[in-house]
């Protein structure tokens, strides 16, 4: 219980242990330094670049280095690292930002060496999802993740600067200190846990009390900055937060809209993914993750203007292979839908299957509606039912005026026209209706 109150008025841990590392600061400015361990990416720096912006920081500069092999101390060796520091010297840099992940050693001794800040990508990625978590369970699931990032990094931060303040661990603790220092985290990530497990379980019993009789879920998944949000608005006349940055989104939003006549589904906005996902940071997708696990079906939004496109894509695949569906479990198919075609030279869309869509622009989302419709609600059928007034009156989905046309009206009731599901036919039979015509093949060509 003291733990529990103890939990909701603490600063975050990370801020007491990181100091000025655990956040970037507007004010800052950045020199990127990115090591290509596989030969020419002429792109690699590009994405950190948007990611440090995304932060609200400039870029003064970048580094690029091909090495094959990691130096263990530095990542980038003696040479590059004073060139590295004689750049932020002369730039005037307040932070290095490494796109490559530094081991806790290799942080410090860059951080000695270059007299300065020093940060890797998951880092920053961890602190743009602090600065926008804005509901409780997000900002719950932010500090998990940098807590997770924390734990193996205790020992020893800010021995590198003095002048990192004077909170805990600006000195090398000792190892009895190390443990305390532990333990309280190691208790902080459990507090965390539970509570994100009660949240996650009350999705679950949500979700079973809606059980089969309510609308499809179709999850908007993607890449981040690939136009789910602007999608989300277009379909269910949403007003998700779009912005073209990364990680608008940073919690799912759940908005009803129309893909057939009389037809709804719930659309599921989620947040972006991103390649080399830090695996710490996996706590902060949980609610994406889940809305693509128990999804009826699943959009995968993919910016075809991009020059990354087919890599984003590819990323976004294997994150819903390891981290969403387990093998042997049933899955929801998924459909490509090819983003911003409006900027996307015309090639763009050929090498992936899909529907073609601007989101923006809301061209062909018609299209789009009626391929979810025919996947959802793939049990439909066009009928002709002969109904009794009785089931006029008691069945809802008959006077529905988009879904159903009536013929004509006969004796004791009217013949109606519609897409049904077996469902609906079963329960007209069941009140005294018959299906008097289904369309032939041939009419149906
Ligand atoms: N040209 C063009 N731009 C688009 C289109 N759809 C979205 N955008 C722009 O792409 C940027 C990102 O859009 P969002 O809807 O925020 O993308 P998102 O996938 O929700 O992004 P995150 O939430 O950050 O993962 C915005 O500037 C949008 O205006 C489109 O069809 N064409
Ligand atoms: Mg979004």
């Amino acid at each position: 219980m003291n733990e529990e109150r103890h939990d909701e008025e603490r600063r975050p841990l990370v801020e007491d242990y990181l100091g000025t590392r655990a956040r970037v600061y507007g004010t800052e400015r950045a020199i990127l330094v990115g090591v290509d361990l596989q030969g020419h990416n002429a792109r690699l720096l590009v994405e950190l670049e948007s990611l440090a912006d995304t932060a609200g920081i400039p870029t003064l500069a970048t580094v690029v280095q091909n090495r094959f092999r990691p130096d263990g101390a530095t990542f980038i060796g003696k040479g590059k690292t004073e060139e590295v520091r004689a750049a932020a010297e002369e730039l005037g840099a307040d932070v290095v930002i490494f796109n490559n992940d530094l081991s806790p050693g290799q942080g410090r001794n860059l951080e000695e060496a270059l007299g300065r800040k020093v940060i890797d990508r998951t880092q920053l990625i961890l602190d743009i999802f602090a600065q926008r978590a804005a509901t409780k369970e997000a900002k719950l699931q932010v500090e998990l993740a940098q807590l997770r990032y924390l734990l193996p990094r205790l020992r020893g931060w800010g021995e590198a600067l003095t002048h990192a303040g004077a909170g805990i661990g600006t000195r090398g603790p000792g190892e009895t200190k190390l443990e305390i220092d532990r333990n309280k985290v190691t208790r902080r990530i459990h507090a965390i846990e539970k509570r994100l497990r009660a949240a996650s379980e009350e999705r679950a019993v949500r979700r079973k009390l809606r059980g089969k009789s309510d609308l499809p879920q179709v999850a908007l998944v993607g890449y981040t900055n690939s136009g789910k949000s602007t999608l989300l608005n277009q379909l269910a006349g949403a007003d998700a937060f779009v912005e073209d940055k990364l990680f608008a989104t940073l919690d799912t939003l759940v908005r009803r809209g129309p893909v057939a006549a009389g037809r709804d589904v719930l659309f599921i906005d989620t947040v972006g993914f991103i390649r080399d996902l830090p695996h710490q940071l996996v706590p902060a997708f949980a609610a994406t993750l889940e809305a693509a696990r128990y999804a009826d079906l699943v959009l995968h939004v993919v910016d075809v203007a991009s020059p990354s496109a087919a890599g984003d894509c590819r990323a976004v695949e294997e994150t819903l292979e390891k981290e969403v569906f387990s093998k042997g479990e049933e899955r929801p198919p998924i459909l490509n839908v090819l983003n911003k075609i409006d900027v996307a030279a015309e090639f763009a869309t050929l090498g992936f299957q899909g529907v073609a869509i601007s989101a923006r622009e809301g061209s062909h989302l018609d299209a789009l509606r009626e391929r979810v419709a025919s996947l959802v609600y793939s049990g439909d059928r066009e009928l002709v039912l002969l109904v009794p007034h009785v089931a006029l009156r008691s069945l809802p989905f008959l006077r529905a005026k988009d879904r159903v046309e009536v013929l004509d009206y006969v004796s004791d009731g009217a013949r109606v026209r519609g897409r049904f599901s077996n469902e609906e036919v079963a329960a007209v039979q069941a009140v005294g209706g018959e299906i008097t015509s289904a369309p032939s093949a041939s009419e149906e060509a």
